[in-house]
C-alpha cells in the first residue's frame, strides 16, 4: 500500500518580470508562455512524486515585490518553503531577491524558511549582468540550493521543487528545532518531512 500523499505550500517571490509565472507554468503545464498577466496573483496546483510519496503541491504566484513592498501576512502563513527568482539580466532584481529573503527572516525566524535561490533568464547571454558566482555565494550565505534555469529554453522547474526534497541536511552552529544530529539542520527538506 503506498503513503497518502502529502500536501505541500511553495510560494514563488521576487521582483516583478524576473519570469516566476513563467517557470512555474512551464513545471505545472509544460509550456512556455511569453505574455502572463503581470498582476495576477494565482494558485496552481501540480501532484508529483518524489522518492516514492506522492505530493499534491499547491503553487502560489505572487505579483512580485520590490524593496518597498510590504509584503501580506498570508504570505507567512502555512507556507512550507520559498523559491526566491531574480534574471541574471538584472542587478535590481537580484537585490530584491536579498530584500525578499530579510523580509522572510524577519517574519519567520533563522530556522524556518526553506528557500531555494533561482536565476531565471540564463538564455539571455549578451544580457546578463548577475555572474553565477554571485548567485552561488549568495545562496551559499543563506545555505540554500542555487539553481540556474530559462523558463523559455528548458524545463528545469522540476529540479527546484526536488531540491526542497533532496536539499540536504545543512551544518549551523545553532541545534533549533528540526535538527537531526547535533548541530544539523534539514531545514529545507519540507517535502519529505
Ligand atoms: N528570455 C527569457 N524571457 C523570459 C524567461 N522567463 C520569462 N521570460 C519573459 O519575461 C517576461 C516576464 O515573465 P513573467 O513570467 O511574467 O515574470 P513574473 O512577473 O516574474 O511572473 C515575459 O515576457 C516572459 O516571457 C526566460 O527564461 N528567458
Ligand atoms: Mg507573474
Amino acid at each position: 500500500m503506498s503513503a497518502p500523499p502529502k500536501q505541500r505550500k511553495i510560494a514563488f517571490m521576487g521582483f516583478r518580470s524576473v519570469g516566476k509565472s513563467s517557470l512555474i507554468i512551464q513545471f505545472v503545464e509544460n509550456h512556455f508562455v511569453d505574455n502572463y498577466e503581470p498582476t495576477i496573483e494565482n494558485t496552481f496546483h501540480k501532484s508529483l512524486k518524489l522518492g516514492g510519496q506522492e505530493y499534491h503541491l499547491q503553487v502560489v504566484d505572487t505579483a512580485g515585490q520590490d524593496e518597498y513592498s510590504i509584503i501580506p501576512q498570508s504570505y507567512f502563513m502555512n507556507i512550507n518553503g520559498y523559491v526566491l527568482v531574480y534574471s541574471v539580466n538584472s542587478e535590481k532584481s537580484f537585490s530584491v531577491a536579498k530584500f525578499v529573503y530579510q523580509r522572510l527572516l524577519d517574519m519567520k525566524g533563522q530556522m524556518d524558511v526553506p528557500v531555494v535561490l533561482v536565476a531565471n533568464k540564463t538564455d539571455l547571454r549578451m544580457e546578463r549582468v548577475v555572474s553565477y558566482e554571485d548567485g552561488k555565494k549568495l545562496a551559499d550565505s543563506w545555505k540554500a540550493p542555487f539553481i540556474e534555469a530559462s523558463a523559455k529554453e528548458n524545463s528545469l522547474s522540476f529540479l527546484i521543487f526536488e531540491q526542497f526534497e533532496e536539499n540536504s541536511c545543512v551544518t549551523v552552529s545553532d541545534d533549533s528545532d528540526n535538527a537531526t544530529t547535533e548541530g544539523t539542520t534539514c531545514r529545507n527538506k519540507i517535502l519529505a518531512s
